[in-house]
């Protein structure tokens, strides 16, 4: 049976440049786009689109057997900032659309599931730099207590219903195809978008905050590279550490001012430092290399001069 795509919140930040290479890869025809509103016209207007409730387990079976579906990207969530704010809706959406998808799956409707986690999982009594495999986890953010009860239910399907469900820990992401969406990592992107439309740009974190951060280029290789490898090759059915660079305000600021000399940055630091201040600085992402082959392009420069080549012509 050949490879048949649902993208379950294909219109957010990683879903909106997942479901464009996806479409290259299998076919446009082949890779159903959903979210929750029609909210990237890109997205809706490029391939078949469905709007799904990530929460309403009918709508997604409906899905799954009308378009005789494979594999389910799920990529729907809320991030760290919002989910601070809605702690119940977080928990709710984080959670309940992933038992969903792995039900599918343990009652053999669809094949493979991605999931994605985050370094949100680990938390202040983690060791920060070059974060392990394996390690203390105790996060102190909604967001990341839910991609941590998501990795233990991801193994725990694999285990013993034998799901075949991929997991990342991505860093921070950015890119230049959507407006930053309820991150803490996200003034990493919206640094660029204020740099070319003010010159200047205050930032919620302190100049020193140290994050592990990916370019989204890497984050959708590393996506379509765990999602392709043969099953034996991934030893590790949580989630995997991923990364590719980290950095500070102060350092992206430095890069961007190599390209637009007049660039200011002023620091205002609110309720998102003590997020930031609880995660990793840098992460050891050496079992990913190992078990599938992953490796990153981007570094901070490269980023820098493509974020602003795409967003200077938007
Ligand atoms: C967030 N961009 O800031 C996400 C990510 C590691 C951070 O999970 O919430």
């Amino acid at each position: 049976m050949n490879t048949k795509i649902l993208i379950i919140g294909a219109c957010g930040q990683i879903g909106t440049e997942l479901t464009h290479k996806l479409r290259t890869i299998y076919g446009t025809e082949n890779v159903i786009a959903s979210d929750i509103r029609k909210m990237n016209t890109d997205v809706v207007n490029s391939g078949p689109f469905e709007v799904v409730n990530a929460l309403d387990f009918n709508q997604i079976e409906h899905l799954v057997e009308v378009h005789q579906i494979t594999d389910v990207y799920l990529m729907a969530a809320l991030l760290s900032a919002t989910a601070e704010k809605n702690p119940a809706f977080a928990w709710d959406l984080n959670m309940n659309s992933l038992f969903h998808v792995l039900n599918l799956a343990k009652a053999k409707k669809i094949k493979k599931i991605f999931w994605p986690s985050s370094i949100a999982v680990f938390g202040p009594t983690t060791p920060k730099e070059n974060t392990p495999q394996y390690t203390i986890m105790e996060p102190s953010t909604v967001y990341g207590i839910s991609k941590q009860a998501g990795e233990r239910w991801c193994e725990y399907y694999h285990h013993i219903f034998g799901v075949d469900v991929r997991s990342i820990r991505y860093p921070g992401l950015i890119s230049w195809s959507s407006p930053p969406g309820g991150g803490t990592t996200d003034y990493a992107v919206d640094i660029y978008y204020k740099a070319l439309s003010q010159g200047t740009y205050e930032c919620f974190l302190s100049s020193e905050t140290k994050m592990p951060m990916m370019y989204m280029d890497d984050a959708i290789q590393a996506t379509i590279d765990i999602m392709k490898a043969d099953a034996d090759q991934i030893k590790i059915r949580s989630s995997y550490n991923l990364a590719a660079m980290s950095f500070t305000p102060t350092e992206i600021a430095a890069e961007i001012k190599k390209s637009i000399p007049d660039f200011e940055i002023t620091y205002k630091p609110d309720f998102r430092q003590q997020i930031a201040d609880s995660w990793p600085a840098s992460i050891d992402d050496s079992s990913a290399r190992k078990d599938w082959g992953w490796k990153h392009k981007f570094d901070l420069t490269s980023m820098t001069q493509d974020m602003l080549l795409h967003l200077s012509k938007q």
